[in-house]
């Protein structure tokens, strides 16, 4: 079936391009832009790297001369300011483009509305919020950091249908299935770090890289270890394929904190308690241009993370099997609720299939 050419059409190609480069932006968001007049694409853009050339950029230097007059399409607002790059408004209205549209308005504070308003100013035809919804979704990460320093949390767990993350002998291998394993290196290669708890550090001795089907980025690996008991010898110190981080207490041993320095591991105290201050040390990682975060686990430490409000958004894979064990470790280990009205519940639920698992992914409402 051949599409009928229209504004979604194009809209839909720079969502397309944007969502491709998911993963490689930093901090920044991700946003695609189309050049088109009188049915004929001009130029296309991605923004690919963080102090690169935006969307804009390279589709407005493509369509050359031939943008005056175009229709810009464009994910986000096109910038305003003077940041790593020049604000593409102004690459805009030099172009002589005639229309822009926008599909979301960029949250950035030092952005948002004034590249819609210095267009309209110039006298361009500025429509905004055509397909907003999936331009926002995709910037879900960069949206939460851009606005609060802090970073996106997402909660992955792999677990039988009663929540079990390993049998009571601590039998792991495998729960969930190879295309829900997939998505994982997916899912780290689309956030800025990896964070499991000491627990699971101790227990699988992980890697913690992204190694999908093709070449992807590794994330930086966050191990919260409360009393610094993570061997010098552990693949996450050795490897040095992707920095790593241990977020502890000023209670830890200091010749420890010391040895783990000198093999190259950042050290970060967060808080003088027994355990991490996960609110502090969130804080802390946002400082640190951590934008985003795939929390993998343990059940404690999702728990934790959980019950205090750190948890954007949870992807949860369900293996169709019970393996049972009052004692057999569970995804999430929650502080016990006294009344159904005080559980959490989630926003926006999805359900589907990842081959033989089950796929919930949804956003916690803490109200
Ligand atoms: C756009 N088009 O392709 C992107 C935009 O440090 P800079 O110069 O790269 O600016 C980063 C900010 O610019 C970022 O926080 C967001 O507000 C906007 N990103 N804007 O018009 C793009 N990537
Ligand atoms: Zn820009």
């Amino acid at each position: 079936m051949i599409d009928i050419l229209n504004d979604e059409y194009y809209m839909s190609l720079a969502l397309n391009m944007a969502a491709k480069a998911s993963g490689q932006t930093g901090i920044n968001p991700v946003v695609g832009c189309v050049v088109v007049k009188e049915g004929r694409i001009l130029g296309i853009g991605t923004h690919l790297k963080r102090g690169e050339g935006h969307a804009e950029v390279h589709a407005l230097a493509m369509a050359g001369d031939e943008a005056k007059g175009a229709t810009v399409y464009v994910t986000l607002e096109p910038c305003s300011h003077h940041g790593k790059t020049p604000p593409c408004c102004e690459l805009i209205i030099a172009s002589g483009a005639a229309r822009v549209v926008v599909a979301a308005a960029d949250p950035n504070p030092v952005v948002s509305g004034r590249g819609i308003q210095r267009l309209r100013e110039h006298g361009i035809d500025v429509s905004v919020g055509l397909m907003e919804s999936k331009s926002r979704a995709l910037n879900e990460k960069f949206n939460k950091y851009i606005t609060s320093r802090l970073p996106f949390v997402t909660l992955k767990t792999a677990s039988t249908l009663d929540g079990k993350i390993a049998t009571e002998q601590g039998d792991s291998k495998w729960v969930t299935g190879p295309v829900a394993r997939e998505q994982t290196h997916t899912l780290r290669h689309q956030h800025t770090a990896i964070m499991v708890g000491i627990g699971t550090a101790l227990a699988d001795d992980p890697m913690l890289t992204t190694r999908a089907a093709v070449p992807a980025i590794h994330p930086v690996r966050i191990i919260v270890d409360s009393k610094l008991s993570l061997p010098l010898d552990a693949r996450v110190v050795v490897d040095k394929s992707a920095p790593t981080i241990l977020l502890t207490t000023d209670q830890a041993d200091q010749a420890k904190k010391e040895l783990l320095l000198q093999a190259g591991v950042d050290v970060i105290a967060c808080g003088s308690g027994p355990e991490v201050d996960l609110t502090y040390a969130l804080a802390e990682l946002g400082r640190r241009e951590i934008s985003s975060i795939l929390l993998e686990g343990g059940g404690k430490l999702s728990g934790a993370m959980l019950d205090h409000e750190l948890i954007d958004k949870v992807v949860l894979y369900y293996a169709t099997k019970f393996i049972g064990g009052a004692q057999a470790p569970q995804n999430i280990a929650l502080r016990g609720r006294t009344f159904m009205s005080e559980a959490i519940s989630l926003d926006g639920v999805q359900v589907e299939m990842a081959g033989e698992d089950i796929c919930v992914t949804g956003y916690p409402r803490y109200t």
